[in-house]
């Protein structure tokens, strides 16, 4: 049993990474299909053979890095880049306000050129916005369920328990979540109905940044959620990235410039497999887990894990000009789509 299973993973690795370089095209997926729903009715090392000749021909166009820029491309260096600040305004007793709007909606979302995804989104993006404020701040997120599904939002922090996200919200329906911003750290947000893997793994869930009082040191950030893809939904995923798209950052590495300060908060919102990591190559990084105790003494390493829900904030320097790769250090998850390089420059 586990050896077909690792048998049918290899064969998405393929696929995986054909995907994101080349030139696989939806027919390969289309077939995939067809062999998924005949399945049952076929052994399956006769399934596997059959994919193993189409990814074959897949293979043969080699590991060419694609000039194209596709839509889940866009959006992996998007979600990289862009925090959410809501629309500010100052309440009468000077405390900071901030409204969001966030929708939640079936969404087609390409995960590596020509494979596509069918997820649920949050603002149509896998992950969703980076939701970052102050600590002290009053939040107000209107979300409006606009699937055929419920859903809702549960946040991580500290907050009156009816602002929690346990409650389901139905399709068509809206809620207003609202509560002042604490503690200072790094967090995530995520739908929180059951069943919940189900409801996580499709894609709704996104980083969720409360700057401390006193700012942390200025730095280049970068924003990046681990996730995983479970295409066949056999319960294990097939594809991981960073920020929603395979080897996103391999396409083109993360600029960066040797000697700066470069600050990345990153979470895990892999379902499926218990836990991911990151691991940097020819560098040291400090590591704050969570990042909401101002005392806390950061962890020097070059790898740290994160089990599902786990999140922290790393800080790097990169002390010369050069290449430096970074990926989860599951090597399996590294070929199936979570690799990528900064440049020092
Ligand atoms: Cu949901």
């Amino acid at each position: 049993m586990a050896k077909e299973k690792s048998v049918s993973r290899r064969n998405f690795l393929k696929i995986g990474a054909v995907g994101a370089f080349a030139t696989l095209s939806s027919t390969l997926f289309g077939s995939l299909t067809s062999f998924q729903k005949s399945a049952n009715a076929m052994d399956k090392h006769q399934v596997h053979a059959g994919l193993n000749t189409q990814l074959h021909e897949g293979m043969k166009h080699g590991f060419v890095p694609s000039s194209e820029q596709t839509v889940g491309y866009k959006a992996a260096w998007d979600a990289l880049t862009n925090f959410d600040y809501g629309k500010v305004s100052t309440l009468p007793n000077g405390q900071t306000f901030r409204e969001y709007e966030i929708t939640a909606r079936e969404t087609e979302v390409e995960i590596s050129k020509g494979i596509k995804f069918p997820g649920w989104a949050y603002n149509g993006r896998i992950p969703g916005p980076t939701i970052r404020c102050t600590e002290g701040d009053l939040l107000r997120v209107k979300f409006k369920n606009l699937s055929a599904h419920p859903h809702s939002i549960h946040f991580h922090g500290i907050h009156p328990t009816n602002m929690d996200g346990l409650e389901a919200i139905a399709p068509g329906g809206e809620f207003v979540y609202e509560f002042e911003a604490k503690p200072g750290g790094m967090h995530l947000y995520h739908c929180h109905v059951a069943p919940l893997a189900r409801h996580i793994h499709k894609g709704l869930y996104g980083n969720f940044i409360i700057d401390p009082k006193k700012p942390r040191a200025a730095a280049r950030e970068f924003n990046m959620v681990m996730n995983g893809y479970d295409l066949d939904l056999d319960g294990e995923n097939e594809v991981y990235t960073v920020n929603g798209y395979a080897f996103a950052y391999m396409q083109e590495a993360i600029k960066v410039k040797a000697g700066e300060l470069v600050r990345i908060y990153l979470s895990n919102l892999t379902e499926f497999d218990l836990i991911n990591s990151f691991h940097l190559h020819a560098n040291f990084f400090n590591y704050f887990a969570t990042g909401a105790d101002p005392e806390a003494r950061p962890n020097y390493t070059d790898t740290i894990m994160q089990c599902q829900g786990e999140r922290g904030i790393l800080e790097i320097v990169f002390p010369v000009p050069g290449k430096y790769m970074f990926h989860a250090h599951q090597s399996e998850f590294a070929e199936l789509g979570w690799m990528g390089f900064f440049v020092a420059e």
